[in-house]
């Protein structure tokens, strides 16, 4: 395996106009047929290179005559053809064995159902192909399958015929009239229910929609199809974009890598993002069933009809995907909070990855295994860098923007930098210095000088960015990003923003731009010194250095006009007050008095009566991977207890506000965002009780509950006490949830992060558990992923959870790497830590590292890690 490099990229040599498929489906050998009209576009000498991986190959045929063994070389990862005309048919025969296929990557069978993951490179374990995003072609796929084990067969595109072949096998041919990259191809054949529902297009289309489930979970199928159409609508009408063929398929399957995968009208899902019911769902699992449905099926624009030319540029459409999914969610529900929640995530796993060994841009510059490269920072730093272009060239900027990106690459294979220059040239904008955040890796950080003249009544701001070096880039050039501000007088009001040479204010907030190391902005009319409210919205994915006095914090976070703010300013507070407690615990010294934070807490939450699902964000205090990032030496007993601690102090601080919000009558269930909001409030007000009255109301609602959320909450809280009572709810959630894989894993996944003493010996004993499978990707995540998520069990002193992942690590790695790989990414901050830590994580990675036949995903990820 050599690295794959960005710079070496060179278009196909030849191109596949159209693709027949033939498929005979039996799980432990299927054969296939595939027939390709081929055509020269590149050099006349060229040879034919198929790519191609464990697949037994059975004949050649060029233009009807079969090639002898000595006109083509086989090799394991591909099919060498010299001396091919310059347009050509080649009929290629290979058999490939789905049932063993445990790598869920091509044609595999998830509970009795084949199906695909082509995406990036799973077509080359289907057939051999020139499996590049760049080559796409047209798509017609005849499937034959035994009727009765396989009543459904689907493929991309609309049914073109079905028939009965008469000996208890039928076939059906789907063809897909766009032309698309192998790794949007999808096949389903199974036994599965189908959920049926129609969309009319504003052009008029009517569109079949179609949720196939396994049978019995039809009842739980009605959210997604709900949010389907949702999503339909909202890009049309914010988008202009309209659905394009007559039918949609979604199947939801149980062994899948990813979330879900946006096969041309064929999405294929990971269920636990289509299955929810008031019974089994959480209020997150909803949002979350929503905000995958309408990922995948924006890609249907961006990513299908305007797809990728090379996977360097697969930010192209996961970044700008994730923004849209994210933009509508916010349009459906509460905007301040899906800002809130998506910077949580950011900050807890995408800051992380900038600050250390995996460190990449969100075009990366190289890789030895794409499936290591769906990270953090290609989505969510990604989107990130899509909404600051929204920022700087303001909504309808941006929109003529994507119009002007559409309509030029419709149909192709583009590049982030075709897409930045449709935005530039859509707004006569000059975006070059905007486009280093494609090849610039880390997170900048902002420093602040204030100063203001009361003679003159001018306040200066001066902004200075930096970024970190990161691995390979040792120096960083200033970025282009918007500084989304407003000021604040202490009265609370916002003050009118006019800027030195300015006829008139320009209303209260506003996007400055930074473009050099360090600018000023000289604000006049101000006539007292006021409170910078700074990076509103989270306009820009920094850092913000700010030494703000305890008193501004408090206005801020009671008065700011920006809610994200608002919250921030809270965000900011606790995690002052929590880095000093952490020191504090690390020292044995008693925590930091926190009578101010709590008071200004207090007032932040009254001003937000009427927000329950706000007021829960407020009330939220920085997380243990976040808190993680502040720190010079991750010590993460400390972070731990000083957590605990001033949770403790929050609860009794406000503990009137908390009770009065569990008081009045129960509501009836509803899924939607103000309900969620509600229950999101009285769960966050239960768990800051639990510290002060202990397990008797968690457990008294986890028995009453009539939803999962309450039910689930309650017995996450009870998980963290160590009461007989938690045993109790524990045993009871698993017998009323038995056989229901999707709640068992939560069960699962409670356990693992657990941060009482024994978590291990439980993880341990759960692997011999029914509801674990190593063969099932989602419980692997909730029980393992789990764990290596449980900072304070993962690196416990002597070792031990190290010890335990690398086992892990190594037992799933030959079956299916892409998600050994994953768990092997827990290593990646190792330098953070005490040297005794960083000693132990070194030698696990070590033994990982010297493993005969380690996978390039393993091996890739421990190599950066401890080059
Ligand atoms: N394309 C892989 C799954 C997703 O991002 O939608
Ligand atoms: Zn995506």
């Amino acid at each position: 395996h050599q690295p794959i490099r960005r710079a070496d990229y060179l278009p196909p040599d030849f191109g596949i106009d159209r693709v027949e498929l033939e498929f005979d489906l039996e799980p432990a050998r299927t054969l296939v047929r595939a027939r390709l009209a081929i055509r020269r576009i590149g050099a006349s000498d060229a040879a034919l290179v198929l790519d191609g991986e464990d697949m037994e190959l059975l004949g050649l045929a060029l233009d009807g005559n079969a090639l002898a063994a000595d006109r083509y070389r086989l090799e394991p990862t591909r099919l060498t053809i010299p001396g091919v005309p310059d347009a050509f048919e080649l009929v290629i025969d290979g058999a490939i064995a789905p049932a063993a296929n445990t790598a869920l990557e091509g044609l595999y069978i998830s509970s009795s159902v084949f199906c695909t993951q082509c995406e990036p490179e799973g077509f080359r374990r289907i057939t051999w192909f020139l499996d590049r995003p760049d080559v796409l072609s047209v798509f017609r796929t005849t499937i034959r399958a035994e009727r009765a084990r396989f009543p459904i067969l689907l493929s991309n595109g609309n049914l073109a015929a079905a028939r009965d072949l008469g000996d208890g096998r039928h076939e059906a041919v789907w063809d897909d009239p766009f032309p698309k990259p192998s790794y949007l191809f999808a096949l389903v054949a199974g036994d599965l229910a189908v959920v049926e529902d129609r969309f009319t297009t504003r052009s008029g289309r009517d569109v079949a929609l179609k949720i196939l489930v396994e049978h019995g979970k039809e009842g739980r199928a009605g959210y997604a199809m709900d949010s389907l159409k949702r999503s339909m609508r909202w890009d049309e009408e914010t988008y202009g974009l309209e659905y394009d063929l007559d039918v949609f398929h979604i199947v939801a399957v149980s062994d899948f890598n990813m979330g879900a995968m946006e096969n041309k009208s064929l999405n294929v899902f990971n269920d636990r993002f289509i299955l929810a019911d008031p019974a089994t769902a959480t209020d997150l699992d909803y949002a979350n069933v929503e905000g995958v449905v309408a990922h995948e099926y924006f890609h249907n624009w961006t990513g299908n009809r305007i797809t990728c030319r090379d996977w360097f540029q697969l930010s192209l459409k996961e970044g700008l995907t994730v923004y849209r999914d994210q933009e509508f969610t916010a349009d459906e529900r509460s905007r301040a909070v899906k800002r809130i929640q998506d910077v949580r995530v950011l900050r807890a796993r995408q800051f992380p990855e900038d600050g250390g060994p995996l460190a990449h841009p969100i075009r990366p510059d190289s890789y030895l295994e794409i499936n290591n490269f769906y990270t953090a920072t290609v989505y969510e730093k990604g989107a990130e860098v899509i909404r600051m272009l929204e920022a700087l060239l303001d909504r309808d900027g941006f929109r003529r923007g994507m119009d002007l990106y559409v309509a030029r690459h419709d149909g192709e294979a583009a590049t982030c930098d075709q897409f930045v220059a449709a935005m530039a040239d859509a707004n006569g904008r000059d975006l070059s210095h905007f486009l280093r955040w494609y090849g610039q890796a880390g997170t900048p950080r902002l420093t602040l000088e204030q100063s203001h003249d009361a003679a003159t009544g001018t306040y200066a701001l001066t902004v200075s960015q930096r970024t970190p070096p990161t691995p390979g880039q040792p120096d960083k050039l200033p970025l282009h990003l918007p500084v989304h501000m407003g000021l604040i007088g202490r009265d609370g009001a916002e003050i009118p923003l006019r800027l030195e040479g300015e006829n008139a204010p320009q209303g209260t907030s506003r996007v400055l731009e930074l473009t050099e190391a360090s600018q000023t902005w000289r604000f006049v009319g101000v006539e007292a010194p006021p409170v910078l409210s700074i990076n509103r919205g989270f306009a820009a994915p920094v850092v913000v250095e700010s030494s703000e006095s305890e008193d501004d914090l408090a206005l801020r976070m009671r008065a700011d006009a920006d809610p994200f703010s608002r919250w921030e300013a809270a965000q900011s507070f606790a995690t002052r007050l929590l880095l000093a407690g952490i020191a504090a615990a690390a020292e044995g010294r008693p925590p930091p008095p926190t009578d101010a934070f709590v008071a200004a807490l207090a007032a932040a939450f009254d001003a937000v009566e009427g927000d329950p699902a706000f007021a829960a964000e407020l009330l939220a205090l920085p997380g243990e991977l976040y808190l993680a990032e502040q720190v010079a030496v991750i010590d993460v007993e400390a972070i731990h207890a000083a957590r605990k601690a001033l949770r403790a102090a929050v609860a009794q601080g406000l503990v009137d506000r908390l009770r009065h919000v569990r008081t009045g009558p129960p509501r009836p269930f509803a899924p939607d965002a103000a309900s969620a909001g509600h229950r999101a409030l009285a769960n966050m007000a239960l768990g800051y009780l639990s510290t002060i009255d202990g397990p008797a109301a968690a457990m008294a609602q986890y028995r009453a509950a009539d939803n999962m959320t309450d039910r689930f909450s309650a017995l996450a809280i009870l998980s963290e006490l160590d009461v007989p009572e938690r045993t109790a709810a524990l045993a009871d959630f698993h017998d009323r949830h038995a056989g229901d894989a999707l709640v068992l894993n939560k069960w699962l996944g409670l356990q693992a992060g657990s941060s009482l003493p024994d978590t291990l010996a439980t993880v341990r004993a759960l692997l011999d558990h029914p509801a674990f499978s190593y063969g099932n990707p989602n419980k692997i995540y909730a029980l393992v992923g789990g764990f290596a998520g449980n900072a304070l069990r993962f690196h416990a002193a002597d070792g031990s959870g190290y010890a335990f992942m690398v086992d892990q690590i190594l037992r799933l790695d030959p079956q299916n790497p892409q998600v050994a790989s994953r768990l092997l990414k827990a290593f990646g901050r190792w330098r953070r830590f005490d040297a005794d830590r960083q000693a132990l994580m070194r030698d696990a990675m070590e033994r990982i590292a010297a493993t005969p036949g380690l996978s390039p995903d393993c091996r890739e990820i421990v190599g950066l890690s401890l080059a």
